[in-house]
Order: structure tokens, then C-alpha cells, then sequence
């Protein structure tokens, strides 16, 4: 029996965060066995605000080379870079034409984003779901395993490919496969350190918001002293009043693997002079060993280049093959 398939990416925009690894690599390293997989670096939607150009390839392979340093195996896992294959930008176009204006209008990441980029909002920022659409579609994903927050570009994705396949698909033979979104409970929306109420982000200017996966355990412990944490004596799960503990105590269980019982239990006489000092060292030993997987894979930039030559090549054959299958469906002549 063939394996379904998988899509996910992450932007190249900064350090990869406690956010990103809890809800969507760690996901990925845990599910991958049992699909066939494609994660890619998605550069293309990292210019979507202004960047620095100076720093976007090396950006692009840290991430890759994290990608590898979680766990992603290449038995059952390609690894890639978006803006390798050309068919993201040309199928982002046929969706764009088939696409209305207003169901861009109202995703809320672009209107938070459009926010904090005041007026010089690019076009690019408002076609990003579009962008992730063509990325996810291209490779026929049956699933998308992502973070709460892209729950609803996933659905614009779906009703995408449903519009496709309406106007221009037949019955018994779909343009393009609608793909479900995977998202798991537990570290689907990882908060700040400095507010409880905000998703952790690799935007915030804030630093001291985010623990990244290459913090030094010096910054991690520093981090984790000043994050935000309240009055209330005893620490608790799932207390709509204290966002902050309910955050901490979440990435605790993540990060030592335990489950919310257990940390409930162990917790519940707790005060934050006690359980910081857990969470730290319990967080700096999680990502030692990324880190040094991740030192070593950086080390070695010829087996880096070889894993991405690889996986652009698997990634070119099967958006190729979509591509040509939507142009055809769409009624463009054949370049023959
Ligand atoms: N705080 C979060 N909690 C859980 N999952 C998260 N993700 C992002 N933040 C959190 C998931 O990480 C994957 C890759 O995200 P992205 O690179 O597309 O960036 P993003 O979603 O825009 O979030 P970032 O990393 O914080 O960047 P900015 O600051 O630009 O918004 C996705 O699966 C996402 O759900």
C-alpha cells in the first residue's frame, strides 16, 4: 500500500523557536515513518516582509540543517528549498487568477502582519496563503501538519483546490487533492515568555519572548527567569486567569516528555522559585542535543548541499508532474 503523503515548511525568517519545534518539527520527526514526506525551507514566503538579503541563504541552511538536527530522516523524508522549485511561483500564479480578492482580505495573520508593517505592506504579504496553497497542493499532501495558527490558511487551501476542481476538474477525476490539516493538542500554540496571551513568535522584537532551539544554556536561563509568571501560590493547567503558568507548565511536559498528570502532580505545591529552575534545565537538556547534532551537520556544508540537490530534484519531478495537470486542466496549450 502506498504512503499518504505529508507537506510542511518553516520560514527562513530567524531563529527557529520553542513555537515552531513543539508545534510543527517535532510533529513531523514523530509522524514521518509512517507517510512519505516533503519539508521544505519556504524562502519565497520569507520575503514576504522586508528582509535582509545579506542574511536569507544562511538563514535557509540553518534551517535545513535544524530540520536534520530534529530528528527528519531521509529514509522516509525529502528535504528542500522552495525557491528550487520553480513550479511554487508559476502554480501560486494560476491560483491567484482563480482565487477572489476577499478571501485574502480576512485571513487574520495578514491583517496582524499588515498592522505591524504599518503602510509599506507588499502585495507578496497578502498573497502568502496563496503562496502556501500552491506549496501544499503541488505535492497532492493528504496531510499538514501545522501549528493552531495556519489552521486557517490550511482551510483556504482546501477551498482552493475545491474551486478547482469544481470549475475545471470532472467528477470522477479531481484537479487536485484537498488536503487535511494535522494539528496536535498539546504545543499547537506556544506563548511568549513575556505574555501568556501572545503566540511566541519569531517576529517579536523581544528576544527574551522566545527560547530559540540555538539559545546557549545561558540565555535560555536567562530567559526563563524573566519570563512573566503571576502572584498565585501552587501552579496549575488549564486556569484561563494565569495564561502564563498554564504556557510554562505546558512546555515543561513537552520538554521532559512527561505526561500532564504527571507534571500536574509534581507541580501543584510548586512556587516559581522552584519550578524555574526546573524548567531551565529540563529545557537545556532538550535542545543539547539538537545542538549538537546541528553543529555537526554544519560542519559537514558538502553532505548539507548534497541532502538539498537530492530533495529539490524528488520535489521538481513530483510539482512538475501537478503542475502540468493543472495547466492542462486550466486549457493552456501544450509546450511540446
Ligand atoms: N507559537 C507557536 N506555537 C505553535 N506553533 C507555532 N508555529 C509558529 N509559531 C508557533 C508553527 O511553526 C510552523 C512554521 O511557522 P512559520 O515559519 O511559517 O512562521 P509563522 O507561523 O509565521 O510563525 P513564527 O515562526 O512565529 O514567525 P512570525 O513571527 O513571522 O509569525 C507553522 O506550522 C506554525 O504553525
Amino acid at each position: 500500500m502506498t504512503k499518504q503523503r505529508v507537506l510542511s515548511g518553516v520560514q527562513p525568517t530567524g531563529n527557529l523557536h520553542l513555537g515552531n519545534y513543539l508545534g510543527a518539527i517535532r510533529n513531523w520527526v514523530e509522524i514521518q515513518q509512517e507517510y512519505d514526506n516533503f519539508f521544505c525551507v519556504v524562502d519565497l514566503h520569507a520575503i514576504t516582509v522586508p528582509h535582509d538579503a545579506k542574511a536569507l541563504a544562511d538563514n535557509t541552511l540553518t534551517m535545513a540543517a535544524l530540520y536534520l538536527a530534529c530528528g527528519i530522516d531521509l529514509e522516509c523524508s525529502n528535504i528542500f528549498v522552495q525557491s528550487h522549485v520553480k513550479a511554487h511561483s508559476e502554480l501560486t500564479w494560476l491560483l491567484n487568477c482563480i482565487t477572489p480578492l476577499n478571501w485574502l482580505e480576512r485571513m487574520i495573520q495578514f491583517k496582524e502582519k499588515a498592522l505591524k508593517q504599518g503602510e509599506n505592506v507588499s502585495v507578496g504579504l497578502l498573497d502568502y496563503p496563496v503562496l502556501m496553497a500552491a506549496d501544499i497542493l503541488l505535492y497532492d499532501a493528504d496531510k499538514v501538519p501545522v501549528g493552531e495558527d495556519q489552521k486557517q490558511h490550511l482551510e483556504l487551501t482546501r477551498d482552493i483546490a475545491i474551486r478547482i476542481n469544481d470549475k475545471f476538474g470532472k467528477k470522477k477525476e479531481p484537479v487536485l487533492k484537498i488536503p487535511d490539516p494535522l494539528i496536535r493538542k498539546e504545543g499547537a500554540r506556544v506563548m511568549s515568555l513575556t505574555d501568556g496571551t501572545k503566540k511566541m513568535s519569531k517576529s517579536d522584537p523581544s528576544e527574551l519572548g522566545r527560547i530559540n532551539l540555538l539559545d546557549p544554556p545561558d540565555a535560555i536561563k536567562k530567559k526563563i527567569k524573566k519570563c512573566k509568571t503571576d502572584p498565585v501560590k501552587g501552579l496549575a493547567f488549564d486556569d484561563s486567569e494565569r495564561p502564563e503558568c498554564n504556557n510554562l507548565l505546558t512546555l515543561y511536559q513537552l520538554l521532559s516528555g512527561k505526561t500532564k498528570e504527571e507534571v500536574a502532580t509534581e507541580c501543584q505545591d510548586m512556587g516559581w522559585g522552584k519550578f524555574k529552575p526546573l524548567l531551565t534545565d529540563t529545557a537545556i537538556a532538550a535542545l543539547e542535543p539538537i545542538q549538537n547534532k546541528y553543529q555537526e551537520i554544519m560542519d559537514n556544508r558538502d553532505y548539507l548541499d548534497s541532502v538539498l540537490r537530492v530533495g529539490a530534484a524528488k520535489a521538481d519531478d513530483v510539482a512538475n508532474a501537478t503542475l502540468a495537470r493543472v495547466k492542462n486542466a486550466l486549457g493552456f496549450l501544450p509546450n511540446l
